[in-house]
């Protein structure tokens, strides 16, 4: 089973900036626990900080993998585009925030993914995206 993490702008500043909402991990060191504790999924990451390129990447993930685990940053509340690529593609995308979204500025409230979305998680800090992965999991064990 494959399963694709794709994260979103600034993501990559995981364990760098902002411990207080995103904690001390970089995404790179999470990965390598996510890959010991999920040993039979293959799990590919994939981070941008550009519209387009995400947008490339659902469309390349978005019709063969069994899953999408996908933080879209702060597109997540901008961006149409990522909305309709979110919608057009098979595989199905869960929306994984690290902070609670919905305990924060009401401009984080509204997200142009969730309508496309299987489901979403926010709030749980990393542990989002294994919750996500256990998910898919059993879905294709069910
Ligand atoms: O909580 C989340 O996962 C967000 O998707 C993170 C986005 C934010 O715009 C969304 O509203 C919620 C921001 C990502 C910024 O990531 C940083 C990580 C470390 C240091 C600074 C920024």
């Amino acid at each position: 089973m494959r399963v694709a993490i794709i994260n979103g702008p600034n993501l990559n500043l995981l364990g760098k900036r902002e411990p207080r909402i995103y904690g001390t991990q970089s995404f790179e060191e999470f990965l390598t626990v996510l890959r010991t504790e999920f040993p039979a999924v293959e799990i590919s990451y994939f981070q941008s900080n550009v519209e387009g390129e995400l947008i490339n990447e659902l469309h390349r993930v978005g019709f063969e993998y069994t899953g999408i685990i996908f933080n879209p940053g702060g597109y997540t509340h901008t961006s149409v585009a990522i909305g309709d690529a979110v919608a057009a593609i098979k595989t199905p995308v869960l929306e994984v925030h690290i902070s609670n979204v919905h305990a924060r500025e009401e401009f984080r409230r509204h997200s142009y993914v969730s309508p496309h979305a299987i489901g979403v998680i926010a709030g749980l800090g990393l542990q989002g995206y294994a919750l996500a992965l256990a998910w898919f999991s059993n879905q294709t064990s069910a």
